[in-house]
């Protein structure tokens, strides 16, 4: 039973205190709803409260990768950097909490372990680890995409003697690694980011590769104060292309990766062997971007491939290390794309050793450090950059039942159903933000974050307005939408065979192979939502 003091009797929870949470609690306030936000962390900024490794860093242009809500907001906040650095990203987070008085109605270090739908009342029980209850009209799950840190399992993990870190649950506190041998397990984003910066501190570094990453030089810099004066003058137009565009980012001022933009309209299949040689020489890992077909043809993706690969055989050194490095047999483009600082020089430096797995991987984890095929390593330090369970991971934590005690985990075996992204099946009442069967990942969250918020409370408000009790997807809905998010995603390199990325749900051994996120576009998933709202949310049973 919930508690039924007034204070936990409420018309919102939101479990979740990061951009998402925070903006929830903000706009449900102005509809005049009563709302607790429940988070687990001891402070707000999710992602950023919880990834702070050295080199953790955005790789969406700042004055992109910010709330649009407010115009005040917005032209008081001065980013420093094109793209900018955890600390800032937290600064602002922090800011935005102070600034709308958004921390008295969260409650901090309060991880919630279930949430049950009461078909009586209509009403949502929600319990804590703590063992407080909760009750709430709407449950809005802005639990997070990337907030649940994976630890693979490997034999001997827990014999390690020394410090162990994971990127995605760093301390509070730091971490000086001056004087000390680290070893590091992981070359995604995390890994890319962060090795760089343990290595100038460390004694040794030793890096654990699995698989060779895709990854773009950042050419992150200051921002120049007449470019922030112009972008903030700019602000009105920049959001409404972001919001039209396909990932949420027009790029403005700068291309991906903060160097000149510039448009994929080439077609890399027209060029010749020794025009693509001279593009690498000219021009590095950025010769690549030119290139339209390379999206859609997996023989097209190839001859990038080798480009690239021509372009880290520059770069490295020493030639086995550089092999090591070259990615193979997966497309470019299947994976969340990387950016970095100094990535690959960092393997010419003469304190970092490379472990290619693919010549023998880990076998365990020993008192030392980590005993592989190809011999034994010993450390101080081990730090986990092994990712996380990605998209349905923390809603997976939670014992969420809806109607007839359905558990979302079961309803979801099979891979997460959604409609729209926003809601199952089943769970009236319950929202996703930035859910599988969205946008989410595939774009700058905070665009996407605003809108599932946004869509939400209109939604809230509608229902009140029409005096209806709850909301629910159809199960026809649902289906429809699936197929839908399926077969757009068909033919693209997301899902080409050999591809094995988070989005597919491959880093976790057991998840089904699903292509979780929508790859249709933030400005096309945009329109489809505000049409289903206003066909009378279409899809969707409403109760009186
Ligand atoms: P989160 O920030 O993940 O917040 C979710 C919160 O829910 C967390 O604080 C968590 O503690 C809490 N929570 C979860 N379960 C429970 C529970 N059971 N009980 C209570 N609380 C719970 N996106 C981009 O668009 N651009 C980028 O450049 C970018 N860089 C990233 C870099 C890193 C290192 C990572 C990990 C992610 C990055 N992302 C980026 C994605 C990032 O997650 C989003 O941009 C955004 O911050 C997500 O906000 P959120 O509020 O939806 O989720
Ligand atoms: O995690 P990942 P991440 N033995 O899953 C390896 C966002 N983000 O934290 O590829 C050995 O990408 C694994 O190897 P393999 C962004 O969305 C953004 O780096 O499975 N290795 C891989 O190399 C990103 O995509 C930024 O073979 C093991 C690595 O660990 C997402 O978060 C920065 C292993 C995991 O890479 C996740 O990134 C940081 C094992 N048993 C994060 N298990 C920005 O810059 C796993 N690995 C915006």
């Amino acid at each position: 039973m919930a508690d039924t003091s007034p204070s936990n009797t409420v018309d919102v929870v939101v479990v979740g205190a990061g951009f998402a949470g925070m903006y929830a609690l903000h706009k449900f306030r102005e509809l005049g709803l009563s709302i607790r936000v429940l988070e687990a962390g001891n402070d707000v900024g999710g992602t950023w409260y919880w990834n702070r490794y050295p080199g953790a860093r955005c790789d969406v242009p700042s004055v992109e990768y910010s709330y649009s809500f407010d115009r005040e907001l917005e032209q008081d906040w001065n980013w420093t950097e094109i793209m900018a650095a955890q600390p800032e990203i937290l600064e602002y987070a922090n800011h935005v909490a102070d600034r709308f008085d958004l921390r008295k109605d969260i409650q901090f270090q309060t991880r919630v372990e279930s949430t049950v739908f009461d078909q009586t009342t209509n009403r949502w029980d929600i319990l804590t680890q703590a063992g407080e209850t909760f009750s709430a009209r709407f449950c809005v799950m802005a639990t997070g995409c990337l907030s649940v840190p994976n630890t693979p399992n490997i034999e001997g993990q827990d014999n390690f003697a020394g410090e162990i870190y994971h990127t995605g649950n760093w301390p509070e506190t730091g971490v000086d690694f001056s004087g000390k041998r680290v070893g590091i397990i992981g070359t995604g984003s995390s890994g890319i980011q962060s090795i760089p910066v343990i290595a100038e501190q460390a004694a040794h570094l030793t890096v654990f590769q699995r698989t060779p990453n895709y990854t773009m030089p950042a050419a992150n810099a200051p921002l120049q104060a007449d470019f922030l004066r112009q972008a903030k003058d700019n602000y009105p137009n920049i959001r409404a292309e972001q919001r039209a565009s396909q990932v949420g980012i027009v790029g403005y001022g700068f291309g991906f990766g903060g160097a000149e933009n510039v448009e994929p309209t080439e077609e890399i299949r027209s060029t010749t062997a020794e025009e693509r040689q001279r593009l690498v020489e000219e021009e590095g890992f950025l010769a690549i971007r030119r290139y339209a077909d390379i999206a859609l043809d997996e023989e097209a993706n190839e001859l990038a491939c080798d480009m690239y690969r021509a372009q880290v055989g520059r770069m490295i050194e020493d030639p086995v290390t550089a092999e090591a490095l070259m990615p193979r047999d997966y497309p470019m483009g299947c994976k969340r794309p990387v950016i970095d600082t100094h990535y690959y020089e960092t393997f010419n430096r003469d304190n970092v050793t490379l472990v290619d797995l693919r010549r023998g991987g880990i076998d365990s984890i020993t008192d030392t450090g980590v005993s592989t095929a190809q011999g034994d390593y010993t450390f101080d330090v081990l730090i986990y950059a092994t990712g996380f369970d990605a998209m349905t991971g923390a809603l997976g934590k939670i014992d969420i039942r809806g109607r007839d005690n359905q558990a979302l985990t079961e309803y979801w075996e099979a891979g997460p159903r959604t409609y729209l992204g926003l809601q199952v099946a089943g769970f009236p009442n319950l929202f996703t933000v930035t859910g599988p069967g969205s946008p989410s990942v595939l774009s700058n969250m905070l665009v996407s974050i605003e809108q599932h918020i946004d869509w939400i409370a209109r939604c809230v408000a509608d229902l009140d307005q029409r005096g209806m009790q709850t909301i629910e997807a159809t199960t026809a809905a649902e289906d429809e939408w699936i197929a839908h998010v399926n077969e757009v995603a068909q033919n693209t390199m997301f899902t080409a065979q050999s591809c094995n990325s988070w989005y597919l749900g491959a880093n976790i051994p057991g998840k089904p192979r699903i292509f979780m996120p929508y790859v249709g576009g933030v400005g096309v998933y945009r329109e489809k939502c505000d049409e289903v709202a206003s066909n009378g949310y279409q899809g969707f049973l409403l109760r009186a």
